[in-house]
């Protein structure tokens, strides 16, 4: 707990982020830490990353020479030699598919370091690559920064290579130098992404990590970065398989940002699939609030690769995930208030893989076709209760829906200007002022009674909901709980695009 503490006085103590992280007291009702909940919004950087909704890891490295997922950190950097190498390429293609900012693995687990870092050889210095000139994290920062799309670091923390791993301060010396020199020497850094795996096993070597030294490093060089996900910004969602919660909270009791769990229960599987149904799960609910001394804005990412490894295997160009499987992972991250985070390996050669290529752009274009049109455009909305109406069909977040005096539920009533055939819920809150909505359903009128179609828990930054398809031209949405006035940013019904 002190541990945590210590975090959150670098995070969350100036006035920017009082509003993030509040204490809960003993006496504290069940109603007032309800509404202490209702009142946590995120920080800037939060808010920006959250809006991003689709971001891309690119895993290169050692790795890609070596045919391999963990290095060993004996690789002769000679192996490293890619043909082709253009990240231009990685980021341009990122963008066609709708990512908005891109995360390399700047060094993973075997310690060979994609910059020409001064403070190890076991870099592209000592490799063929550029004759040793080159710097893949300089490549990749100027064509984000060129392209507009946001640039961040994977920074392994367990480091197989370096001699001083094991040696607490002296390996967390090293891992200064080296976070200094990437928050340095490449322009603006927007998520800092520290990994949980140590694959060290029980006898292995386990230096402490100075976790608060590093996040204050952050802060200082690169304020407006998110720290992911051994860090305050940005929470794991828990599993890899794409796949996020149906009730995924933002604010969550602070002790969920114990770093010790997060070690302990990721990376042991890249195969790891989601156990079985995960209704029940649920970080943020009443109960699980209740038992809290503190609460905190703390979103959640889910991470996933588009290939069976993290790394480029061609053995694997066969088994890149279709575009109606990374639409269905769309589905359960984007829409389950989570930040999609899809990494796309590039390979031998230094490119995104025509394979990988292939299925982002069928997929993107499923999403745009399917999204394109809002068939609620030009209804009429009634809500009894309601003020602003007309925000639920503008895109500007900040313009939104929510109810008179105290009211914690609503019915909106939308009347289509001719029946349509939907089959796609789609809702946002305004998260700007906090996630409040604890459950909802959606009824069509047939004629003679109305009909539940589909029902939900919570909502936060966009919550997608598929159905059977309907043909309605009266529906309304239901707001049955809240934890305070509820909002909605936007509302949308959609078709989904099965032309492909
Ligand atoms: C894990 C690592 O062990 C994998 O190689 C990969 O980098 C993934 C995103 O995180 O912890």
């Amino acid at each position: 707990m002190k541990h945590i503490l210590s975090i959150m006085a670098i995070g969350f103590c100036s006035t920017v982020y009082a509003q993030n992280y509040t204490t809960i007291s003993p006496t504290d009702s069940q109603q007032e830490i309800v509404n202490k909940a209702a009142h946590i919004t995120p920080s800037p950087r939060q808010l920006r990353w959250q809006q991003l909704e689709f971001t891309a890891f690119l895993h290169f490295g050692m790795n890609t020479f070596t045919n391999r997922e963990w290095g060993d950190g004996k690789e002769d950097t000679k192996l490293f030699n890619p043909t082709q190498l253009d990240a231009a390429q990685w980021v341009r293609t990122c963008k066609q598919a709708g990512i908005k900012q891109v995360i390399i693995t700047a060094k993973h687990h075997d310690g060979f370091c994609l910059w020409p870092s001064k403070y190890t050889e076991h870099s592209v210095k000592n490799s063929p690559w550029k004759n040793g000139q080159g710097d893949v994290v300089k490549e990749v920062a100027d064509a984000c920064h060129q392209q507009g799309v946001g640039f961040g670091i994977y920074l392994s923390p367990w480091d197989r290579n370096n001699p001083d791993y094991g040696d607490t301060e002296k390996y967390n010396a090293y891992f200064m130098n080296q976070l200094t020199e990437l928050l340095s020497n490449y322009g603006r850094v927007d998520e800092v992404w520290f990994d949980g795996a140590n694959g060290e096993g029980p006898n292995g070597k386990k230096p402490v990590y100075h976790f608060d030294a590093w996040y204050s490093l952050i802060r200082k060089l690169q304020p407006n970065a998110v720290i992911a996900i051994m860090g305050p910004d940005v929470r794991w969602v828990g599993t890899e398989s794409g796949y996020g919660r149906l009730s995924e909270w933002s604010v969550i009791p602070v002790d969920q940002q114990n770093n010790t769990g997060t070690e302990k229960d990721s990376q042991k599987d890249i195969a790891f699939k989601p156990k079985g149904d995960m209704t029940g799960s649920d970080l943020g609910n009443r109960e699980k609030i209740s038992k809290a001394k503190a609460l905190v804005w703390y979103p959640a990412e889910t991470d996933v690769s588009i290939r069976p490894g993290w790394f480029y295997h061609e053995a694997e160009d066969n088994q890149v995930k279709s575009p109606e499987k990374l639409l269905d992972i769309y589905y359960s991250s984007v829409g389950r208030n989570s930040v999609l985070l899809l990494n796309i390996p590039p390979d031998t050669k230094g490119l995104i893989n025509e394979h990988d290529q292939k299925n982002l752009m069928a997929w993107k274009n499923i999403i745009d076709q399917t999204f394109k049109t809002n068939l609620l455009k030009g209804a009429k909305i009634s809500s009894v209760n309601g003020i602003n109406t007309k925000a639920l069909l503008n895109s500007n977040l900040q313009n939104y829906w929510t109810t008179k005096s105290k009211d914690s539920t609503a019915v909106i009533e939308f009347n289509l200007p001719k029946p349509q055939t939907f089959d796609v819920l789609s809702l946002q809150e305004n998260i700007t002022i906090g996630q409040r909505i604890e459950k909802f359903n959606l009824e069509y009128f047939n004629g003679t009674n109305w009909e539940q179609i589909a029902e939900g828990t919570t909502v936060g930054a966009k919550r997608l909901i598929r159905f059977k398809p309907v043909t309605a031209q009266k529906v309304r949405l239901n707001i049955t709980s809240s934890r305070l006035n509820p909002t909605l940013t936007a509302v949308g019904l959609y078709k989904q695009f099965t032309g492909y």
